[in-house]
C-alpha cells in the first residue's frame, strides 16, 4: 500500500488515531493477524531500537508477501540477541550469514528461488551498519549492480554494538566509542566525510532506496510495503537507537530517534532509480544540541567545558542536510 496522508489528531504529539482509520489503512502492528516475526523472549537490551525496527520491518514484509518471505541476517546484535543456540525468536525461514556477506547470501537464496520458479517467495537481507556500510559494502554493491531481487535493510545504530561499541563508517563525528575516546583536542570520532550508504545505493540507480527511523513506525511499515511491491534490488536504511552504545535512557529511544530527524542530522527520504522522489519535512526544527545533550556518547561536548566549536560543526552538518534534501 502506498503511503497515505494520515491526520494527526492530537496537536503537539505524533500519535495517530488508528481506530479512526479504515481497517485497511491501519498499521501492520495494530493488525491482530500480524506475524510476530521477531517474537518476544529475545535478549535485546531494554529500549533496543534495532529490535523494534526489525520487528516492524519483518512483520510488514510478511504481510506484503502473504508470509512468503526468507531472511538472511548478518552477524551482529540482531542475530546474537535473537538466536542463542538452541533457541530462536524468528518465526520465518531465517539464515545466519557471516558478518560481511549477508547481501551475497540473500542473493544466493533469491537465485535458488528463481531457478525453482518460486517467484512468490521473496527475500530480505539485513544487518547492522558495520555489516552493511563497512565489511559488507562490496557484497551489497554487487547485489545492487547485478539487479538481484532482494530488499536489503540496514539497521544503523552508528557503531559495532555487538562487540562493545567500536566505531563504524556510520559513526557520527565527535561521538565517543570504544575506539574513538573522548580525549585530546578533538575528542571522539573524527569529522571526516562520513559514508552515506543510502547515497551509495542511489549511485547504483537501483529501483528503490529509502531511509526511515523508529520514530515514525507507520512510515517505516509503508516503505517496506512499497519496497515489496517492487522487483529487483532495493535498499532501506533505518536509524535505530542503541541505549547501551549511545548512553541514552531506554525509555527515550524513540524520542532520540525523532530528534535525529527534527535536527536534520538524519534526513528521511525515498529515491527511485537514483533520484530523490519524496522527503519527510521537519515538523518542528530543533538545534542539534537538543539531540546531543541526552546522549552520553556526546557528554564531552558539554563537560568539563562546553565545546561550542564542535557543536557548531555538528550543526553545520545538519544545516547541510536540510539544504541538500529540502527538509524544511
Ligand atoms: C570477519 C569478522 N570480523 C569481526 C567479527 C566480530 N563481529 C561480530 S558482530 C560485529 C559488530 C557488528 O556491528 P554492526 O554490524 O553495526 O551490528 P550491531 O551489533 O551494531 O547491530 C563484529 C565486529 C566477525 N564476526 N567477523
Ligand atoms: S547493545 Fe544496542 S543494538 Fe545491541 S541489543 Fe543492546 S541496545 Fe540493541
Ligand atoms: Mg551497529
Amino acid at each position: 500500500m502506498a503511503r497515505q496522508p494520515i491526520k494527526f489528531f492530537q496537536v503537539g504529539s505524533f500519535a495517530v488515531g488508528n481506530r479512526l482509520l479504515d481497517p485497511y489503512e491501519r498499521s501492520v502492528q495494530s493488525d491482530e493477524r500480524r506475524s510476530n516475526t521477531l517474537t518476544s523472549g529475545h535478549r535485546a537490551c531494554q529500549g533496543c531500537g534495532e529490535a523494534l525496527g526489525a520487528r516492524y520491518v519483518l512483520d510488514a514484509a510478511m504481510r506484503a508477501t502473504g508470509n512468503r518471505l526468507i531472511a538472511a541476517n548478518a552477524t551482529g546484535c540482531l542475530e546474537v540477541f535473537s538466536t542463542p543456540y538452541p533457541e530462536s525468536s524468528w518465526q520465518l525461514p531465517w539464515v545466519h550469514s557471516l558478518f560481511g556477506n549477508a547481501p551475497a547470501v540473500a542473493t544466493g537464496v533469491a537465485a535458488a528461488l528463481k531457478v525453482k520458479g518460486r517467484t512468490d517467495v521473496r527475500v530480505i537481507g539485513q544487518g547492522g551498519d558495520g555489516g552493511t556500510v563497512d565489511i559488507g559494502l562490496g557484497c551489497l554493491s554487487g547485489m545492487f549492480e547485478r539487479g538481484d531481487d532482494v530488499l536489503f535493510v540496514c539497521y544503523d545504530n552508528e557503531a559495532y554494538m555487538n562487540t562493545g561499541v567500536q566505531r563504524s563508517g556510520a559513526t557520527p563525528p565527535a561521538a565517543r566509542t570504544a575506539t574513538t575516546q573522548a580525549v585530546g583536542d578533538e575528542p571522539g570520532n573524527v569529522f571526516g566525510q562520513g559514508k552515506s550508504a543510502p547515497l551509495i545505493a542511489m549511485a547504483h540507480e537501483i529501483p528503490y532506496v529509502a531511509t526511515a527511523t523508529i520514530a515514525d513506525l507507520r512510515d517505516l511499515e509503508a516503505k517496506v510495503e512499497r519496497a515489496m511491491d517492487i522487483r529487483g534490488p532495493r535498499y532501506l536504511h533505518v536509524l535505530v537507537t542503541c541505549p547501551l552504545g549511545w548512553g541514552c535512557a531506554a525509555d527515550e529511544s524513540v524520542k532520540i530517534a525523532r530528534l535525529a530527524t527534527q535536527t536534520g542530522l538524519f534526513p528521511v527520504f525515498e529515491a527511485e532509480h537514483g533520484d530523490v522522489v519524496d522527503v519527510t519535512k521537519i515538523r518542528r526544527l530543533v538545534p542539534v544540541e537538543d539531540y546531543l545533550q541526552p546522549q552520553k556518547r556526546f557528554a564531552h561536548l558539554f563537560s568539563p567545558e562546553r565545546r561550542d566549536d564542535v557543536i557548531a560543526a555538528v550543526q553545520a552538518r545538519a544545516d547541510r542536510n536540510i539544504e541538500r534534501f529540502g527538509l524544511l
